[in-house]
């Protein structure tokens, strides 16, 4: 184990609490995914978030009927993730490789990334001869720097809920999948540690953002070292300096033009870089009331304000969701909202089975 990991602090985890957070985290992932992916795409104006609200407020209601929300490439991959590391508990990366394929060629259109399904092509005519190096000849070989490997990472923040070092090491690995770009694999390795750092958070206690983004900065700077050549010519740490920008616009009082100064700068798009650090804002400012939301539910005004962001609404709510579903656990999360989305069930259960996995 490096140093620097060693030395990162880690308050003990409440294993009572473990259960209902890993459902929490999976459910906020697919919610996110779900109830994100009709914007997608989409610049939201003020009178589109009065509308989001009441979307979100007739998700809420029991009598509603359908049309069942279905979820995304980012579900069906977070689902070969999960499945993987149930299946195999000494990680398999070639197995995670063929489900992600079999998951592709059985229902292509979950709206995936065009160089993703590229890779997914030459994966399955190589034969998986060598896993890792249809994703790195990419983009002239630098490799995608989607938010990909991001989106569906949960899983293995929730799987090695007790082993930092190896989730680490996971994250990055099944992200070189099929995203070998430092800042594709470097974005889900922060996406993976916000997630993790919420499981430790007992929801009774209100988080602190300056203290959650600290914690956070602290562990991304001893990730990013690792990329750094020594030489002090290039920036090494992109993702430390964009949390700190998260923590200069936490610290401005929520105002009508707020949401578009954030895409903008922290942005809303399908990178990694433009989209990882924006939702881990989301998850840290809807923590407190947000002026164009009417809710009280943590859970829900994360997700709901990540959707108002605009951009990549599906995957930027879907990382959200997965922070604030490991942090407050799946009584946060109303019932009917979840049956509206499709695999409701299945997540659960599949939650259950990854906690079966790893809890003894
Ligand atoms: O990252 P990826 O799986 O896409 C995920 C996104 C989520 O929003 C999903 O909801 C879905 O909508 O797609 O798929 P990739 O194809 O690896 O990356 C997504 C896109 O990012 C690519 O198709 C490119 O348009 C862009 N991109 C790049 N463009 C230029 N140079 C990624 N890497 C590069 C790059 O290096
Ligand atoms: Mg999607
Ligand atoms: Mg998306």
């Amino acid at each position: 184990m490096s140093n620097i990991i060693k030395h990162i602090k880690m308050s003990k985890i409440d294993i009572n609490l473990l259960k209902s957070k890993f459902r929490g985290s999976l459910l906020g992932s697919l919610l996110g995914d779900c109830l994100g992916a009709p914007y997608e795409g989409d610049r939201v104006t003020s009178g589109d978030k009065i509308i989001i609200q009441k979307y979100f407020d007739t998700l809420e209601s029991p009598e509603l009927k359908g049309p069942i929300r279905c979820y995304t490439d980012d579900t069906a991959m977070m689902k070969s993730v999960a499945k993987c590391l149930i299946d195999k508990p000494e990680v398999d990366y070639k197995y995670m490789a063929k489900l992600f394929v079999k998951e592709y060629f059985s229902e292509p259109n979950r709206g995936y990334g065009q160089s993703v399904v590229d890779v997914f092509s030459k994966l399955r005519k190589s034969k998986f001869d060598d896993i890792y190096k249809p994703a790195s000849e990419q983009f002239s070989g630098s490799g995608s720097f989607g938010n990909g490997g991001a989106m569906r990472i949960a899983p293995v923040a929730l799987y090695f809920y007790n082993n930092y070092e190896a989730m680490i090491d996971t994250a990055k690995k099944s992200t070189q999948i099929t995203h070998t770009n430092t800042l594709g694999v470097n974005g889900a390795v922060l996406q993976c540690i916000a997630v993790h750092q919420a499981l430790f958070y007992d929801c009774k206690e209100l988080i602190k953002p300056e203290e959650f983004s600290n914690e956070i900065i602290k562990k991304i700077r001893a990730v990013e070292k690792e990329n750094d050549d020594g030489l002090g010519i290039d920036d090494f740490n992109p993702y430390e300096d964009k949390m700190k920008t998260v923590q200069s616009f936490l610290n401005i009082k929520y105002h009508d033009e707020l949401d578009e100064e954030v895409a903008q700068n922290l942005g809303n798009s399908i990178g990694a870089y433009e989209s990882v650090p924006t939702a881990i804002y989301c998850f840290l400012r809807a923590l407190n009331e947000i002026p164009t939301i009417n809710n009280n539910n943590i859970f829900r005004r994360t997700i709901q304000y990540a959707v108002t962001l605009g951009g990549d609404t599906d995957t930027i709510a879907c990382m959200a969701g997965a922070i604030a579903g490991a942090y407050m656990g799946e009584e946060a999360v109303n019932k009917y909202m979840g049956k509206q989305c499709e695999g409701y069930q299945e997540i659960i259960e599949m939650a259950d089975n990854l906690y079966a996995a790893c809890v003894k």
